[in-house]
C-alpha cells in the first residue's frame, strides 16, 4: 500500500520539479509528452487511492464549482500602487527627491518592466497556496484563489524552506503568442475572442468559474513582497529579494535586473523601449525602485504609493479615435484592403490618420461603421490597425459597412472567390491600381530588371498618364520624360529651371530609356515571371517555360494541360489559364510583343525527356565559371531536380571549392560526386542550342 504512496509522493515531486525548470528557471527538464505521462500516472493513481491524494498535487488545479460571487479578502499588508512619470524630466526629479532625502545621488534600483496585466498577490504559509486576491483598494481585495489555482506557472506548494507566512506580489498576464494563439482558436470554433492580453488576464480571473479561467493560457510574474513572517537578515534590497522567492519556484521577469542612478534607469528605459514589441508579454512602461531597504524606509509612502518608486510610462501604443470613411485600397494582384481614415490621433509619438481594417471578415467580425469610435493600435514598425469599436458611442442612424461592388479606380467588378477572406477587382492590368503595382514587379531585378525605374518613378508615369499598362513603357520617348519630370516638379512645387539641371535630367532619362531598351531581349521565364500572374514565382514560370518553350501555347493551354506540368497543381493551373483567358491581358502581350520584347523559344524541354530526367542533383561549395543559381538552371533544364541537402536518394552531389560537410555525406553514402571539371564537360556535350 505504502508503495502507491511512495509513488504518488514521486510524481508529484518530478512534476513539480519540471513545472519549476519549465516555468521559472525557462529551461525545460522534460519533454512535453513525459511530462502528460507523469500528470496522467499520477492522476490514475489519484483516482484509485484517494486517500493518499494530496489536496496540492499538480492534478488539483481546477476546482468544479462556479463561485456565486468573489469574497472580499482583506490584505495583511497594503498593496501599493505606483506613482506614473511620463518625461525623463519627471525622473530626474524623482531621482532629485532620493538624492535630498537619502544624501545617495546615485543610488542602485531594481528596474523592472512594468507588465500589463492584474495585480495580485498569493499567501503562502507553510509552503503552500492558501490565499490569492486582487489589490482591490489597496487594502481589500476579492478572493480570486480557485482561478489563480489554475495558472500553470503559480507553485501550489513552494520549493525549499519557505517562510510560515509568505505573501507575493506580482501580476498575472497573458502571454502574446498565447493570446495570439487562443483568439485563433476561438475564432476557428466560433467563440468570443478577447479585446487584448491585458483584458484577457483580468477578465479570466474574474470568471465565476475556475473551469473557465483554466482554458485561458494565463502566466504570473512576481515583483514583491507582501507579509512575511521573517525575513532573513541577508536580504536587504528589492532585487535579493526578487532573487529569494524566485528559489521558491516563483517566476520572476528575467528582464528585471538593476541600474545605477537617473542615467543607468533611463538607459534601461530606453533599451527596454527598443525591445517592447520583441517581448513575450504587453508592457506600458518601466519600474524603479529604489533597491535598499533602508533607503525605502527613508523615502515612506504618500498615500497608497510608495515615494522610493516609479513607473516609467512608454507612449501608448492603443489611442481613441473616429472613423471618418472608410476607403479601399487596391493591390497589385487586385486584392482590396480597406483601409479606415481616422481623426488624426497621435499613438505611440506618431500621427496616424488611416488604419488597416484588413479584410470584410474583419470589418464584419468588429462591426465598424463611418462615424464609429474606435481603438487604433499601432505596434513598432507594424501598420496601425483598428483593434475595436466603442459601441455605447456609436451615433444614432449608422449602417454597417459594405464592401463596393465595382472597384474605386477603374470601375471593375470586385468579386470575391469562394472560401477566400480577400476580395479582388477583375480589372486586371487594365486597372491603374493594379498596373502601379504590376509596373513595379514587372521591372523590378527579378523580372525585366529595368534599372532606375523605382517605385516613385512609376507612381508618377501613371498618375500624369504616361503609361497604362507595362507595355506603354516600351513606348516612352526621351521628351516623354523630360516632359513628365517637369510636371512632376511643377505639381510639387519644385521647379530647377537651371541649364545643368536641364543636362542632368536629359542624361537620367537618356540612362532610363537606355535601361527599358535593354530589358526588350529577355528570356521567357522572366517575361513570365514579370507579368505577375498570380501565384506564379520564379520557379513556376521557369518549369513554364521549359516545358512549353514558347508563349502561344501556355497562353492557349487549358487547365487540363496546364495540369499536366511537373509541379502545377489545380489551383495554379487555373490561374495561369483564367490569366491568360482575360481579353485585357491578351492584348497587353500582343502590346509587349509590338514593342519588341522578344525571347529565343524553342522545343519543349520535358523534363521526363533531359539527359537527367529523374535525378536529384545537389549543389555545394563554389564554382568558378558559373554561379551556382546559374548552374543549378542549367541542369534543371536537363531534367536534375535539385536538393539542398544529401540523402540515399540523391544521385549525383556536384562539389566545388570548399565543399564541406555534403561532400563528406556523399562520400560516406557512396553517391556520385562531380568537380567542375565534370560539370563543365557534361553541359557541354549535352546542352545543345544554347545561344551563348
Ligand atoms: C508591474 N506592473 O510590472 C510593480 N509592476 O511594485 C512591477 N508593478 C509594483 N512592480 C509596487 N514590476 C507596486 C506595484
Amino acid at each position: 500500500m505504502d508503495l502507491f504512496r511512495q509513488r504518488m509522493r514521486q510524481l508529484q515531486a518530478q512534476i513539480e520539479e519540471a513545472n519549476y525548470r519549465y516555468y521559472v528557471l525557462d529551461d525545460p527538464l522534460l519533454p512535453d509528452a513525459d511530462w502528460d505521462r507523469l500528470l496522467r500516472e499520477l492522476q490514475d493513481l489519484e483516482h484509485r487511492h484517494p486517500e493518499f491524494a494530496d489536496p496540492n498535487s499538480p492534478t488539483q488545479r481546477v476546482g468544479n464549482r462556479p463561485a456565486s460571487g468573489f469574497r472580499e479578502l482583506a490584505h495583511s499588508v497594503p498593496m501599493l500602487s505606483l506613482a506614473n512619470a511620463f518625461s525623463d524630466d519627471e525622473i530626474e526629479d524623482f531621482a532629485g527627491r532620493i538624492a535630498k532625502e537619502t544624501g545617495d545621488d546615485n543610488p542602485v534600483f531594481s528596474v523592472e518592466p512594468k507588465l500589463d496585466g492584474l495585480a495580485i498577490s498569493l499567501r503562502y504559509e507553510n509552503g503552500v497556496f492558501i490565499r490569492g486576491a486582487t489589490r482591490g483598494d489597496g487594502s481589500t481585495g476579492e478572493d480570486v484563489t480557485a482561478n489563480l489555482r489554475t495558472v500553470k506557472c503559480i507553485p501550489l506548494k513552494l520549493r525549499g524552506d519557505a517562510p510560515t507566512v509568505l505573501e507575493v506580489r506580482g501580476e498575472v498576464y497573458m502571454p502574446r503568442a498565447d493570446f495570439e494563439s487562443y483568439n485563433a482558436r476561438a475564432l476557428a470554433e466560433g467563440g468570443k475572442t478577447l479585446a487584448n492580453p491585458r483584458n484577457g488576464a483580468a477578465g479570466s480571473l474574474r470568471q465565476l468559474d475556475p473551469r473557465v479561467t483554466a482554458t485561458r493560457p494565463l502566466a504570473f510574474y512576481a515583483y514583491g513582497l507582501g507579509e512575511v513572517s521573517v525575513m532573513p537578515p541577508s536580504i536587504q534590497t528589492h532585487s535579493q529579494s526578487l532573487a529569494w522567492v524566485r528559489e521558491f519556484g516563483l517566476p520572476v521577469c528575467p528582464e528585471a535586473g538593476t541600474a545605477r542612478g537617473p542615467a543607468g534607469v533611463l538607459d534601461f528605459y530606453h533599451r527596454l523601449g527598443a525591445q517592447r514589441d520583441a517581448l513575450g508579454y504587453d508592457i506600458d512602461g518601466a519600474v524603479y525602485k529604489l533597491d535598499r531597504f533602508d533607503q525605502q524606509r527613508a523615502m515612506g509612502f504618500v498615500s497608497r504609493a510608495p515615494r522610493w518608486a516609479i513607473a516609467h510610462k512608454y507612449p501608448a501604443q492603443e489611442q481613441q479615435t473616429v472613423i471618418e470613411a472608410i476607403d479601399v485600397q487596391v493591390g497589385r494582384t487586385g486584392a482590396i484592403t480597406p483601409v479606415a481614415r481616422l481623426a488624426p490621433v497621435q499613438v505611440a509619438g506618431v500621427v496616424v490618420t488611416n488604419a488597416t481594417l484588413h479584410n470584410a471578415d474583419q470589418i464584419t467580425r468588429l462591426d465598424v461603421r463611418i462615424s464609429d469610435t474606435v481603438i487604433v493600435r499601432r505596434a513598432g514598425d507594424v501598420i496601425p490597425e483598428v483593434v475595436r469599436v466603442i459601441e455605447d458611442r456609436r451615433p444614432a442612424a449608422t449602417t454597417p459597412w459594405r464592401m463596393p461592388v465595382h472597384c474605386p479606380i477603374c470601375g471593375s467588378a470586385i468579386e470575391r472567390e469562394e472560401g477566400e477572406v480577400v476580395s479582388r477587382c477583375t480589372g486586371g492590368l487594365f486597372c491603374p491600381a493594379q498596373s502601379k503595382q504590376a509596373l513595379i514587379h514587372f521591372s523590378s531585378r527579378r523580372a525585366m530588371d529595368i534599372d532606375g525605374l523605382g517605385e516613385r518613378l512609376i507612381e508618377d508615369l501613371v498618375d500624369l498618364g504616361y503609361v497604362k499598362t507595362i507595355a506603354d513603357l516600351y513606348t516612352l520617348r526621351l521628351d516623354d520624360f523630360l516632359a513628365m519630370k517637369r510636371r512632376a516638379e511643377e505639381r510639387d512645387g519644385s521647379t530647377p529651371e537651371t541649364v545643368k539641371a536641364g543636362r542632368v535630367a536629359s542624361k537620367w532619362a537618356e540612362n532610363l530609356l537606355q535601361a527599358i531598351d535593354a530589358s526588350r531581349a529577355t528570356v521567357l521565364e522572366r517575361v513570365l515571371f514579370a507579368l505577375g500572374i498570380r501565384d506564379v514565382g520564379e520557379s513556376t514560370a521557369k518549369t513554364l517555360a521549359r516545358h512549353f518553350g514558347a508563349l502561344d501555347p501556355i497562353m492557349s493551354a487549358d487547365e487540363s494541360v496546364l495540369r499536366e506540368v511537373p509541379d502545377i497543381g489545380p489551383v495554379v493551373a487555373a490561374r495561369i489559364a483564367h490569366f491568360f483567358a482575360q481579353a485585357h491581358n491578351r492584348e497587353v502581350i500582343a502590346a509587349l510583343r509590338g514593342n519588341g520584347v522578344h525571347w529565343p523559344e524553342g522545343p519543349p524541354q520535358r523534363a521526363q525527356d533531359g539527359p537527367l530526367a529523374g535525378k536529384t542533383i545537389v549543389l555545394t561549395g563554389g564554382l568558378a565559371a558559373m554561379s551556382r543559381d546559374e548552374a543549378g538552371t542549367r541542369l534543371e533544364a536537363l531534367g536534375a531536380k535539385l536538393s539542398g541537402s544529401v540523402s540515399k536518394k540523391t544521385g549525383i552531389l556536384i562539389a566545388g571549392e570548399a565543399a564541406g560537410s555534403k561532400l563528406a555525406k556523399a562520400r560516406e553514402l557512396g553517391l556520385e560526386i562531380w568537380d567542375e571539371a565534370m560539370l563543365l564537360s557534361f553541359l557541354a556535350d549535352n546542352e545543345g542550342g544554347r545561344d551563348d
